[in-house]
C-alpha cells in the first residue's frame, strides 16, 4: 500500500444486509499458549428475501484451515473460494451446517487482536474485526447469533476458563487436563464475544438488582493484583445502581466478570458479562494511583458497564454506525462521573479534552463526521470525534428535550429495538417519536465534519432599555467536506450586570421573564436575540454549561472577563473566562516577543488570580482548573502559524510571573491545604489534592518550591502528591530530582502502571534533552515496544505533549518518532497508527519545521508492507 490508493475506502452508502440467520455457533477451543484449534460448528438458514442459492461468505484473517464440511460433506478445494478475508461457499442450501476446523497462535499475536497472550494468560479483543482471527464467521456486527463455547486445556497452566454468559458445564479430562462450556444466552455479534484461559486470581463481590436478583461480581487479576481491586469493584456497584436509578436499566445475567491485563490497545472492552479491562482502569492503591487514576477507573468501569444495554443489548448495524454506541455511552459514563463527583469539575474536564483532542482532529487530515461516510481500517476511527464529539452532540439531544423527554426517548429505544442492530438514524426516529418533535435538521451534526463557529456581537440601547445579541455560525470546510450547512446550536445563555448580579431576561418577541439561564435554539446561518427590560449594557455569559460543541467567538474586555470570573452562576463560563484571560496573555507576549518588546506580565491575569487564590468559597477543584494554564498544544491550536518556542517560553513567564507575584498567596494556600491529614478517597479530598499540588507548580517557580516539594515527596502517603512532588522537582530542574527519581524508580520497579508515570514525566520535559533521555529509557528494562502502555507512556507523551521536544528544530524528534511509527507497524499496526497521528497537524508549522515532518510521513509511506492501518492516516495527512 505504497502510493496511498490502494487502501480500500469502504463506503456507508454501500450496506448491504447478510442473507442469512445464523442460529446458533459452538466453539471448540483446545488452548495452548504456542497453538490454540478452533472448531466451529454454524447453523445458517436462508433470510426470507432472498433468492435461493446464495453464497455463505465468511471473514477470516491468518487462520490455518484444517477442514471444512457443509450438511457432514467435507468440502475439498473446488468446492469454496478463499479470497483475501473472504471464505465463499457458493450455491449453499437454504439450511446449512457448515463445520470448520482453524489453527491460530497467540504466542506469536503481537496485534493484541484476536486470541493472544498477556503475561501468564491467554485473552481476546475481538471489536472491531478481531473474530476473524480466532475463527471463518461472518464478522459484521449485524449478524447476531447464540454462542456456546467450550474450552478444554491444561489444568495447571488454565486453571481459569472463561467466556461470555453462563458456565454451564465443566469436567476433568486425562492428562491433567480439564474443560468448561458457557452459553450466552443473548444473541451477540462476534466482537462481543470474548475468551479468557489462565492462572488468574479474582476478588468477588454481589449486586442485588432492583427487582431482587442477585448478580455476582468478579474481577479476575494477576495474584499480585488482589489488594488493588477495590475502587473497580465500588465503581461496577455504583455503575449498576446509578443505571437502575436515571435510567431504568437493570442487568440482565447473573454473573459478571471483570478481568485486567497489561496487554491491551485500548481501554477496556465491553464484552458481554466479560469485559476486559486495560489494567489501568482497574487496578488502584492510594500509593500506586493517582486521583485522576481513580476517576478514570470509575468512568470506564461505568462506560462498560452501560454499554450492556447501549451497545450489547442494541448494538450497531454496522461499523459507520460506531457513534451509536460510543457516543451516547460516553454521554451515559459522563452522566454517571457527574452524579457521583462534581458535576462542575466532571464538565470542566470533558469540556476541556473536547477542545484540546477533538477540536484538532475535526481540523486536520483525519476530520470525519461523528458517523462517517468511508474509511479503510475501522480501527482509525475509534476516535475523539466519534467518542467525545459524539456524545456532546446527544448532550445537546438531552439540552433539547431535558431529562425526562430524553429518558421517553430511550425507553422507546429499547422497546423498538432490544435484540436488533440499528442506526444513528433509528435512534433519532426514537428520541424524535417519543416526544411529538421533528429532529431532522438536528441530525445534520451526524453528517457534517468540522467545528462550527458562532460569531457572537452585540449592542445594547439605553434609551430603549434593549440588549440584542447577534449570533453567525459557520462551520469552515474540512479536509474531506467542503460545503457547510447551518446546524441547529442550543444556546443557553445569561445576562450579567457589570458588577456581577444576575439579571432578569426577557425577550422582545415573548412575555415570560426568566431568573437565571435562558435557553435559546439556533436553527439559522444568524438569528438576533432582542431582550427588554435591560437596565444597563450587560456582560453576556455564553453557552452556558457549554451548550453546544462550537468554538465562541466573542470580543471581551478584561473588565467582562473578570466579572464572569468572579460572579457568573455557570462554571464552565467562569473557567473559560480564566482560560480565554491566560491565552490572550500568552499569545500577546508571543507577538510582543516575536517583535523584539520586552515581555510584561499582563495585570488583569494577575488581579483575576489573587482573586481565585483569595476565594475560599470556591470548589477547590474549580480553583485549580481555573489556574492551570492552557497547555501548549490548546495555545498552539490559536495560532495561525505555530511558534512552538515562543508558547512555551511565553508560557513559562507567565506561570512565573504569576508564581513570583503571588508567592505569599500561593505558599499560604499550600499551607492551609497542607494539613497533614491521612489519605482519603473523597471527592472533597481530591479537590484539596487539587488546589493544593496546583499551587505547588506555581511555587516551583520560586524560590520557595524545592523544599516543600521535597517535604511533600517524603511524607507523601499517596501518588497524587508524590508525583506531583517529584514532577515539581523536574519542573524547575533540582539537583534533588535525580536522586528522587531513582529512588521513585527502585521502589517501584516491578510495578508496571506505576512505572508508566515514571515513563511519562520524564518523556515530558521540554527542551532538547529529552530526546535522548527517551532513547535511553527505551532500554530500560521495564520498558517493551511490544507493550501499549509502555509506548504510550513513553514514545507517546514524547510526541503528543512534549512540543518542544518533539518539534525541535533539527527535526531529531520527527525522525526519532518515524523511525518508531515504522518499528512499531510490524508488531501493533493499531498502536503504529496512533503513534503516526502525531505528524498529522503538520501544516500548521513553520515552512523549515513542515517540510521536516513531511519527509517523514513520505518516508513512513513508502515502507514495503505498511499496514492499512498506518497507510490511511499518512496518506491521508500527506494528501
Ligand atoms: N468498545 C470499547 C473500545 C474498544 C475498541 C476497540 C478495541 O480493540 C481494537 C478495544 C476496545 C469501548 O468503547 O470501551
Ligand atoms: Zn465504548
Amino acid at each position: 500500500m505504497k502510493d496511498g490508493l490502494t487502501g480500500k475506502s469502504i463506503f456507508r452508502k454501500d450496506y448491504e444486509p447478510y442473507p442469512w440467520d445464523v442460529k446458533q455457533l459452538h466453539l471448540f477451543f483446545d488452548i495452548g499458549r504456542e497453538t490454540t484449534t478452533v472448531r466451529a460448528e454454524m447453523q445458517f438458514h436462508l433470510k426470507d428475501g432472498f433468492k435461493p442459492s446464495q453464497a455463505i461468505v465468511l471473514n477470516g484473517k491468518d487462520l490455518e484451515l484444517l477442514s471444512v464440511s457443509l450438511n457432514d460433506r467435507p468440502l475439498g478445494e473446488g468446492d469454496f473460494v478463499v479470497n483475501g478475508e473472504a471464505l465463499l461457499i457458493p450455491d449453499a442450501p437454504p439450511i446449512s451446517v457448515l463445520k470448520t476446523e482453524v489453527r491460530i497462535h497467540p504466542a506469536n499475536n503481537s496485534a493484541l487482536e484476536g486470541l493472544y497472550v498477556s503475561g501468564e494468560f491467554l485473552l481476546t479483543q475481538c471489536e472491531a474485526q478481531g473474530f476473524r482471527k480466532i475463527t471463518w464467521f461472518p464478522d459484521r456486527p449485524d449478524v447476531m447469533t447464540a454462542y456456546c463455547v467450550t474450552m478444554q486445556a491444561d489444568r495447571s497452566e488454565f486453571p481459569v476458563l472463561l467466556s461470555n454468559g453462563n458456565r454451564v458445564a465443566a469436567g476433568e479430562l486425562p492428562g491433567g487436563r480439564h474443560w468448561v462450556r458457557w452459553e450466552d444466552p443473548f444473541r451477540k455479534p462476534s466482537y462481543l464475544f470474548a475468551l479468557v484461559a489462565g492462572d488468574l486470581a479474582m476478588v468477588e463481590d454481589h449486586f442485588k438488582t432492583r427487582s431482587g436478583r442477585d448478580v455476582v461480581l468478579r474481577i479476575y487479576v494477576e495474584a499480585e493484583n488482589l489488594d488493588r481491586c477495590d475502587h473497580a469493584m465500588q465503581s461496577l456497584v455504583h455503575a449498576m445502581r446509578w443505571d437502575e436509578d436515571r435510567f431504568n436499566l437493570e442487568y440482565d445475567l447473573d454473573i459478571y466478570h471483570i478481568v485486567a491485563t497489561n496487554d491491551f490497545n485500548m481501554g477496556a472492552m465491553e464484552n458481554k458479562s466479560l469485559n476486559i479491562f486495560n489494567s489501568k482502569y482497574v487496578l488502584a492503591r492510594p500509593d500506586t494511583a493517582t486521583d485522576a487514576d481513580y476517576q478514570g477507573i470509575e468512568g470506564v468501569i461505568g462506560h462498560e458497564y452501560f454499554h450492556n444495554w447501549t451497545g450489547n443489548r442494541v448494538t450497531c448495524r454496522d461499523w459507520f454506525e460506531l457513534t451509536l454506541k460510543e457516543g451516547l455511552t460516553v454521554f451515559r459514563d459522563e452522566e454517571f462521573s457527574a452524579d457521583m463527583q462534581s458535576r462542575a469539575v466532571n464538565r470542566i474536564r470533558v469540556i476541556r479534552d473536547l477542545r484540546s483532542r477533538q477540536f484538532p482532529e475535526d481540523d486536520g487530515p483525519m476530520s470525519h463526521p461523528i458517523r462517517p461516510d468511508h474509511y479503510v481500517e475501522i480501527n482509525n476511527f475509534y476516535t475523539a470525534t466519534v467518542y467525545q464529539k459524539g456524545a456532546a452532540i446527544i448532550r445537546m439531544v438531552h439540552t433539547l428535550l431535558g431529562e425526562s423527554g430524553f429518558q421517553k426517548g430511550m425507553k422507546l429505544y429499547f422497546e423498538r429495538h432490544d435484540g436488533q442492530a440499528v442506526t444513528c438514524d433509528d435512534f433519532m426516529a426514537a428520541m424524535a417519536d417519543a416526544n411529538g418533535v421533528n429532529l431532522d435538521r438536528f441530525g445534520r451534526w451526524y453528517s457534517q465534519s468540522g467545528t462550527p463557529q458562532v460569531h457572537v456581537s452585540d449592542r445594547y440601547d439605553a434609551a430603549t432599555r434593549k440588549y440584542t445579541l447577534t449570533l453567525q455560525q459557520k462551520t469552515p470546510p474540512t479536509h474531506e467536506q467542503a460545503d457547510k450547512q447551518a446546524l441547529v446550536i442550543p444556546f443557553a445563555v445569561g445576562l450579567l450586570t457589570g458588577a456581577g448580579g444576575e439579571l432578569p431576561t426577557q425577550l422582545e418577541t415573548g412575555t415570560d421573564v426568566l431568573e437565571g439561564t435562558r435557553l435559546l435554539v439556533m436553527e439559522d446561518e444568524m438569528q438576533e436575540y432582542t431582550f427588554v427590560n435591560v437596565p444597563e449594557k450587560p456582560v453576556p455569559s455564553l453557552f452556558r454549561d457549554y451548550s453546544a460543541p462550537v468554538r465562541i467567538f466573542y470580543d471581551y474586555s478584561p473588565a467582562q472577563l473578570a466579572t464572569l470570573i468572579t460572579h457568573d452562576s455557570d462554571a464552565f463560563v467562569r473557567w473559560d473566562a480564566a482560560q480565554r484571560m491566560a491565552v490572550s496573555a500568552i499569545l500577546e507576549l508571543c507577538k510582543r516577543s516575536v517583535n523584539g518588546l520586552e515581555m510584561t506580565l499582563d495585570a488583569a491575569l494577575l488581579k483575576a488570580f489573587q482573586g481565585m487564590l483569595a476565594d475560599r468559597a470556591a470548589d477547590p477543584a474549580l480553583l485549580a482548573e481555573a489556574m492551570n494554564l492552557p497547555e501548549e498544544d490548546y495555545l498552539a491550536e490559536q495560532m495561525e502559524v505555530v511558534d512552538v518556542d515562543g508558547i512555551h517560553a511565553a508560557r513559562k513567564f507567565i506561570q512565573r510571573g504569576l508564581a513570583g507575584n503571588l508567592m505569599v498567596h500561593f505558599a499560604q494556600r499550600y499551607a492551609e491545604l497542607n494539613d497533614g491529614q491521612a489519605y482519603q478517597k473523597s471527592s472533597a479530598a481530591m479537590a484539596r489534592r487539587a488546589l493544593k499540588n496546583t499551587c505547588l507548580g506555581y511555587l516551583v517557580e520560586t524560590g520557595l518550591g524545592e523544599s516543600m516539594a521535597v517535604a511533600q515527596l517524603a511524607s507523601s502517603d499517596n501518588m497524587t502528591d508524590t508525583l506531583a512532588a517529584l514532577k515539581g522537582l523536574l519542573q524547575m530542574d533540582s539537583p534533588q530530582a535525580a536522586t528522587a527519581l531513582a529512588e521513585f524508580e527502585s521502589r517501584w520497579k516491578a510495578d508496571a502502571l506505576v512505572m508508566d508515570k515514571w515513563f511519562s514525566i520524564q518523556a515530558v520535559q521540554p527542551g532538547p534533552n529529552t530526546l535522548n533521555r527517551v532513547k535511553e529509557l527505551m532500554q530500560h528494562p521495564a520498558f517493551s515496544i511490544q507493550n501499549p502502555n509502555k509506548v504510550r507512556s513513553l514514545i507517546g507523551v514524547f510526541a503528543m505533549l512534549n512540543p518542544t521536544g518533539f518539534h525541535a528544530a533539527d527535526g531529531s524528534g520527527y525522525a526519532f518518532h518515524a523511525d518508531r511509527v515504522i518499528e512499531l507497524d510490524g508488531l501493533n499496526p493499531q498502536i503504529a497508527a496512533r503513534m503516526a497521528a502525531a505528524f498529522n497537524r503538520w501544516k500548521r508549522y513553520d515552512e523549515g519545521r513542515k517540510s521536516l515532518m513531511k519527509s517523514q510521513l513520505q518516508r513512513i509511506a513508502a515502507v514495503e508492507g505498511l499496514s492499512g492501518d498506518v497507510s490511511e492516516i499518512v496518506n491521508n495527512a500527506l494528501r
